[in-house]
């Protein structure tokens, strides 16, 4: 063996006796757990002292390398244990720590001024409407928004090509299931768990492809029918015409128009008196609101087809009724005088302040 070689066997042990005592008093003396990382990659790092010392490796002799190589994988198996030991032995000591010190007091009053929460004017809205049908002694209902094509057009007379159940205006989750499109899924479940009489109401979100200043991907309906022996357009007109003086005020004018809608027969929409030009002597000066007819439209109803019983099982020849529907949005931005849809989506806090 060459000077230089010897030379550098005995440096590189000699340097491994020291590392030894070296590590063992840092990792004793390190107070927190990144001191001793740090110590650790003092040691075992990239720029650490015994990668250093391997550098050396180069200037051993074959025949030397296998026992410097056993010690020097017999230090690092040392370092990482005592690392490991220390490393829980701190954590350890600060859980002491924690549990000994004083406990938070679970009992302090809340912090003082923070603002109390309210409800969203949709809800607010909702729920007025769905107390007027429940004083008028409807059953409040509900059922889910993700739902079977079934419920949601098939049962309701809807032919398999009706543009509704387009790709294009429907939120179709996979074949069959979609986001429903109106609350009437509600309607059919009702019909199809118990027999008549029935007089049911329902609210919640609904969903459709469409995005402008009075449309939104998702809005809310309220829907209601009434389903017993011998019900007529007039009991219709009867039970409209309450929710609509209970809604803008006893004596508001009401109207009821043809319209269609594709589960009812004869179908019609009900408008009241515009709210917004109406004069003391009972005519309307006419406003944009109205569009200078001094009509609001409010509602869209209709006698239930017998299709529509026939497809829950009720038999359209012992049973007749009625049915309605309206949107929530449309009524919160008459009442609060909201321009644009969109903004009661927002949730921008000074627009939701205002309803606190
Ligand atoms: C509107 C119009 C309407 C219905 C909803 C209905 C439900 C069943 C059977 C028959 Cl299960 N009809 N619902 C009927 C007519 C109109 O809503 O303007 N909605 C916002």
């Amino acid at each position: 063996m060459g000077a230089d070689a010897s030379g550098a066997v005995l440096e590189i042990e000699q340097g491994l006796t020291g590392l030894g005592t070296s590590f063992r008093d840092a990792f004793a003396a390190a107070p927190t757990e990144q001191a001793l990382r740090d110590a650790h990659a003092r040691v075992l790092g990239k720029k650490g002292d015994l990668t250093a010392l391997l550098k050396r490796m180069g200037a051993v002799p074959a025949e030397a390398r296998k026992v410097l190589g056993e010690q020097v994988n017999a230090l690092k198996a040392e370092v990482e244990s005592a690392f490991a030991a220390r490393l829980a032995a701190l954590a350890r000591a600060s859980r002491d720590a924690e549990l000994a010190a004083t406990p938070f007091d679970l009992s302090l009053p809340a912090r003082v001024g923070t603002p109390r929460g309210h409800e969203h004017p949709i809800a607010r809205v909702r729920d007025d409407l769905l107390a007027i049908f429940r004083d008028l002694g409807f059953v409040v209902a509900s059922g889910p928004e993700v739902e079977f094509e079934a419920n949601n057009f098939t049962r309701l007379g809807f032919p398999p090509d009706h543009p509704a159940t387009d790709m294009q205006d429907s939120f179709w989750v996979s074949p069959g299931i979609l986001l429903r499109t109106h609350t009437s899924n509600v309607q059919v479940r009702e019909m199809m768990s118990r027999p008549p009489p029935l007089a049911v109401v329902s609210a919640g979100a609904v969903y459709r492809r469409d995005d402008d200043v009075t449309h939104s991907p998702m809005f809310h309906q309220i829907e209601g029918f009434l389903v017993a022996e011998r019900v007529s357009f007039a009991e219709l007109k009867g039970v409209l015409t309450a929710f609509a003086e209970r809604l803008y005020g006893p004596g508001t004018p009401v109207r009821f128009r043809p319209s269609y809608f594709p589960f009812v027969e004869p179908g019609a929409e009900v408008d009241v008196g515009c709210v917004f030009c109406a004069l003391p002597d009972g005519t309307r000066g006419g406003c944009r609101v109205c569009k200078h007819t001094g009509w609001l439209e409010v509602l869209g109803c209709g006698m239930i087809h017998p299709v529509v019983f026939e497809h829950v099982g009720i038999d359209p020849e012992k049973y007749t009724g009625f049915a309605f529907g309206l949107g929530v949005e449309r009524v919160a931005m008459l009442r609060y005088g909201i321009p644009d849809i969109r903004l009661l989506f927002e949730n921008d806090p000074r627009m939701l302040a205002q309803f606190g």
